[in-house]
């Protein structure tokens, strides 16, 4: 994988609602290839976020794709309304919904990228039966529902094993992985063959620029 195919997902959860439209325009000025939108039910995940007008007003402004990352219990009931708003990929957890193979096939049918997002402690043999109903695999490297937390290297395995099934037999998805997305993190999963990166507070927000942080990291 070259670095100029990475792809580089700002974690809009992680940005300045102050002035949200700067934000905007200063990640796809800087060169995001998407923007990442988390939505947590304060069940499935111990925390709440994103609004679904804050996804609906990223999505309407935005001029590079938006990506949701639904960590909500049983997320078929919703994924519809994720669609009508533009998403470009809708990653729903396997381990909250128990006919995830038929929500992945409803994404598609409405219309968008289907993706799994898969926690630290999910095997890849939990996912397997699955991965060919997915355009994107979502790795979470940290627990979700929190920004700022440590990589879990236990997790590393894992990558590997989704890298080497991404494109065999009829699987064909990209991974992309969420969480202490930092500079040596990107420069170890890449190496691993890693496609894409949700970037938050560990390797772009509070940390300068974006413009110089993007390249930067896209360069390594
Ligand atoms: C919460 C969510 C993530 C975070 C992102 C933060 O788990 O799914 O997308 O926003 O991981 O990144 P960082 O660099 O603060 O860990
Ligand atoms: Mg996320």
């Amino acid at each position: 994988m070259s670095s100029a195919s990475k792809i580089l997902l700002p974690s809009m959860m992680c940005a300045d609602f102050g002035c949200l439209a700067n934000e905007v325009s200063s990640l796809e000025a800087a060169g995001a290839d998407g923007f990442h939108l988390d939505l947590m039910d304060g069940t499935f995940v111990p925390n709440y976020g994103m609004g679904l007008q804050d996804i609906a007003w990223i999505c309407k402004n935005a001029n590079i794709p938006c990506d949701v990352h639904m960590m909500v219990e049983n997320p078929g009931r919703y994924v519809d309304k994720f669609v009508a708003l533009g998403a470009r990929v809708i990653y729903v957890h396997p381990e909250a919904d128990p006919h995830v193979a038929r929500t992945l096939a409803t994404i598609r049918e409405l219309g968008a990228k289907a993706g799994i997002a898969i926690n630290p402690g999910t095997s890849f043999a939990a996912v397997e039966p699955v991965l060919s109903l997915c355009d994107y695999v979502l790795a979470m490297t940290v627990n979700p529902g929190f920004a700022g937390q440590a990589w879990l290297d236990f997790v590393n395995p894992k990558l590997e094993q989704l890298v080497a099934a991404s494109h065999e037999g009829s699987n064909s998805y990209e991974v992309v992985v969420d969480g202490n997305c930092s500079p040596e993190r990107i420069a170890q999963a890449s190496a691993m063959g890693v496609a894409g990166f949700v970037l938050g507070t560990a390797g772009l927000f509070g940390h300068g620029d974006y413009k110089t942080s993007m390249d930067a990291l896209r360069a390594l």
